[in-house]
């Protein structure tokens, strides 16, 4: 098959992992990027030995014929630049999270179905090799029937200065952080039915929520509390480890930090290190995300080429991304929120 020519759109601060990984995918590169900003365009351009340079997503789309474009910008450009792609008929791959709004990104998903444009959400955290571990043992069997999760994500980690944005919005840890590990217990305990959500704001110097706590009901009838926080110092900060506990009808799994897995099951206890590898260009502790970027984008390419749906395809994120407004609509309300309503 021809090497796939792709674009990426927004030469931020997470795209250069992004351009990264596409030198990294066989059948794939990237021969064109585009960003507002001309100085980001320069230092992506210059770093990558990327020639064609675009200032206007109008003007890339119009100049160049391409087999996909990766949308690497913040949510509030999404929904634009992806309709421009349908517009196209260019497939598109598009950063969580996937929009400001569930009606944006709705109307994204309809945007693209109707120009037969394949659209997957960059939802990359459960393509982490640990994550992927626990749903390997879950499929093996070993623990029996899931009737618990707690899926955690506590650190102290300084975020802001690599995404200063993330302390100005009036959300925060639900709508940047929250929904990756919405995601996961969705990936491991299945599609979900009500959601109960109380948040807190701890750092004064941040405009948004930087603590999280979700109880969620599953349809598959298991319970699941998923946390997170940006506020809890710990002796050995874990950034950007999830943590993960499940309970079966014939066993456990455990994630602990240091990328521990302890299996206790039908065939008795087994402790294997899942550490991810550490890339040639990655970085600690962000190694265990920048894996996961190259895996979520080799899954795009093999997906195109057998004409398959991503497994975060934008119509399955939009169950995440609901949660996502679930959580924020609960935690103002205090109550319980069904999620069949909104979709
Ligand atoms: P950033 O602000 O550093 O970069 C965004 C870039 O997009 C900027 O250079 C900006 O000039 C450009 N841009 C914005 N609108 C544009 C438009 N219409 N046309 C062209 N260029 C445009 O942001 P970031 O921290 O790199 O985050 C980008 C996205 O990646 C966010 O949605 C964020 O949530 C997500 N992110 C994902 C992960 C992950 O693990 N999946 C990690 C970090 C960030
Ligand atoms: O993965 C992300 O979306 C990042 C971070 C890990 C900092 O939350 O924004």
């Amino acid at each position: 098959m021809a090497e796939l020519r792709g674009a990426l759109i927004g030469c931020g601060f997470f795209a250069v992992n992004q351009m990264h990984a596409w030198r990294d995918i066989a059948g794939a590169s990237i021969i064109a990027i585009c960003d507002r900003d001309p100085e980001r365009l320069r230092i992506v351009g210059d770093q990558f030995g990327i020639a064609k340079r675009y200032t206007d997503a109008a003007e890339l789309f119009a100049g160049e014929s391409l087999d996909f474009v990766d949308i690497a910008t913040t949510a509030p450009s999404h929904r634009p630049l992806v309709e421009m792609a349908a517009a196209h008929r260019v497939p598109v791959i598009c950063q969580k999270p996937f929009a400001p709004t569930l009606a944006d990104a709705k109307a994204m998903v309809k945007a693209c179905a109707e120009a037969g444009v394949p659209l997957m959400v960059h939802e990359n955290f459960r393509w982490q090799s640990p994550i992927q571990a626990v749903r390997t043992v879950l499929d093996s069997g070993e623990i029996g029937t899931p009737f618990f999760g707690r899926i955690s994500f506590r650190s102290a980690y300084d975020v802001f200065s690599g995404q200063p944005y993330l302390a100005t919005g009036k959300r925060f840890i639900i709508e940047d952080l929250g929904i990756h590990i919405l995601d996961i217990a969705r990936f491991l305990l299945g599609d979900v039915s009500t959601i109960t959500t109380r948040i807190a704001r701890i750092n004064p110097a941040i405009a948004g929520e930087d603590v999280a706590t979700m109880l969620m009901d599953h349809k598959s009838g298991a319970t699941s509390v998923v946390d997170c926080s940006y506020a809890t110092k710990l002796a050995t900060e874990p950034f950007p480890e999830t943590l993960i506990e499940i309970d079966g009808s014939d066993g456990t799994i455990r994630l602990a930090q240091g990328y521990r897995l302890t299996v206790t099951g039908k065939s008795g206890t087994a402790v294997t290190d899942v550490s991810p590898p550490l890339l040639a260009w990655a970085s600690r502790p962000w190694h265990n995300i920048q894996e996961s970027v190259v895996a979520i984008q080799q899954h795009w390419v093999d997906c195109l080429a057998k004409g398959v749906q991503p497994a975060t395809s934008g119509a399955d994120n939009l169950k995440t991304f609901a949660l996502v407004e679930a959580a924020y609509a609960g935690a103002a309300s205090r109550q319980p929120v069904q999620l069949d309503a909104s979709l």
